[in-house]
């Protein structure tokens, strides 16, 4: 900002996207470009989200996406929306989505530096309960400038991310994004505008919580380190602030919110059943990881940190824990037995 001395609450997030990105090195417009197309897929999707009930586009289409799972006609939308505005402006080189088995070419135009990894609408079972949802991005930058991309520019470890946010479309639509080392920032829809203003400016997640959010249904499949930490959350210990309180939507773009700004912790851990856990690394746990991490927070597999894993595939799943480094710590110490 030209002043930074003064608070931005309340700038639009274009006004927000053009100044933070004043003077970065090498900024060629592209990339505020590409943050700006993003802005405006959150309006697009927000606006049909808000209507799903209504527009009849709930329901299955019968047809099945890559993970198994019935698609919504909302998740489709929504895929669309975002592979349709990352490529109107050309820089964008590739899109990995949670709804596409195989990358997306968007441009093979060598000047088109940019990939995008996405969840385009996340928690999507959750949308005939009316239940919070959420869209997920992350940019990286290809290694070189050649045409076109192959999966090989995408097994990039989550700390080269140039960017990585989230639009939450709960009891109101919120946009939060972080660029390479610039803090944390949330934006809130105003309808009757149609603009996102600032109103968590450099969100910060408080070092310890008093929040813990799993599925406890699982509980039978966890490894004992997990079962141990589950039980010490819910021991009586004023000094420690427990028992923890429990906290699970069973969406994760609103878990991860809740826990972003509360503190405590989240946790999709590795299961006798589901040996890599749940949530995907390229499109849900590394652009989480880097935005927990910039709010001072920490992401791990519960044993390694998230953004130091290389991705192997694209649709590989990793297990999660999001939170404050406190809490993050807690859970790490009982997984390898120090506690
Ligand atoms: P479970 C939603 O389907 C999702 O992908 C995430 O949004 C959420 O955190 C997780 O799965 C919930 O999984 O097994 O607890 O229902």
């Amino acid at each position: 900002s030209l002043q930074p001395s003064i608070s931005r609450v309340g700038i639009t997030l274009e006004a927000y996207i053009l100044e933070g990105m004043i003077g970065l090195p090498g900024a060629t417009g592209a990339f505020t470009s590409l943050l700006n197309q993003i802005g405006l897929t959150a309006k697009l999707i927000t606006s049909k989200v808000r209507r799903a009930g209504l527009a009849n586009i709930l329901g299955y289409t019968g047809e099945t996406n890559v993970q198994g799972e019935q698609v919504q006609k909302l998740d489709e939308v929504a895929n669309e929306t975002l592979l349709n505005a990352l490529g109107r402006r050309g820089h964008c080189a590739a899109v990995a989505s949670e709804e596409l088995e195989e990358l997306r070419i968007l441009s093979t135009d060598p000047r088109a530096r940019y990939l995008v990894v996405t969840d385009p609408l996340d928690g999507s079972s959750n949308i005939d309960v009316n239940i919070s949802i959420g869209t997920i991005f992350g940019i990286l930058r290809k290694a070189e400038d050649k045409a076109g991309a192959d999966i090989s520019d995408f097994m990039r470890p989550g700390h080269e991310l140039l960017a990585a946010g989230y639009i939450l479309y709960g009891s109101s639509t919120m946009l939060v994004i972080t660029t390479a080392g610039s803090g944390v920032h949330g934006f809130t829809y105003d309808p009757t505008v149609g603009e996102f203003f600032l109103s968590h400016e450099n969100i910060r997640i408080p070092e310890r919580g008093a929040i813990y959010s799993i599925n406890e249904g699982n509980s039978a499949r966890w490894t004992e380190g997990v079962r141990r930490w589950n039980a010490w959350v819910k021991e009586e210990d004023k000094a420690t602030g427990r028992p923890y309180a429990c906290r699970y939507v069973g969406s994760l773009v609103a878990d991860a919110h809740r826990t972003l700004l509360k503190g405590g912790i989240f946790a999709y851990p590795a299961d006798q059943k589901s040996k890599n856990g749940k949530l995907r690394l390229l499109y849900e746990a590394n652009p989480y990881a880097f935005i927990f991490e910039a709010a001072g927070g920490r992401a791990s597999t519960g044993t390694e940190r998230i953004l130091d894993i290389t991705p192997t595939e694209l649709h590989q799943r990793v297990p999660l824990v999001l939170g404050s480094p406190h809490d993050v710590e807690i859970f790490e110490e009982f997984v390898r037995g120090a506690r």
